[in-house]
């Protein structure tokens, strides 16, 4: 009886640690530069925006550094479709060399 608990505690784990590693695996980080914001309401705009996209999962934007933190689902969305978003809500995703 004990045994049998122990197995499902174990496969409960395993299935948990698969779940979160498949999950890690999809989530990329990326920072994208952002010209034009002036304050934190510009920030904001732009923040909404990002969250509102289907596989942003983390949007961090700072309109004093000028940039978007962005943690988001590899497999729903691109950096070229975020840049889309961005630029959409009136301010502009810079492109950077090397990227
Ligand atoms: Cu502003």
């Amino acid at each position: 009886m004990l045994s049998r608990i122990t197995n499902l505690v174990i496969s409960g784990v395993l299935v948990l640690t698969i779940g979160v590693i498949t999950a890690a695996a999809f989530t990329k980080t990326v920072t994208i530069k952002v010209e034009g914001m002036k304050c934190s309401k510009c920030s904001a705009s732009v923040s909404k925006a990002l969250k509102a996209t289907d596989g942003v999962e983390e949007a961090q934007v700072n309109s004093e550094k000028g940039e978007a933190v962005i943690k988001y689902d590899d497999q729903k969305l691109t950096e070229t479709k975020l840049r889309e978003v961005i630029n959409s809500t009136g301010f502009k995703a810079v492109e950077q060399p090397g990227q």
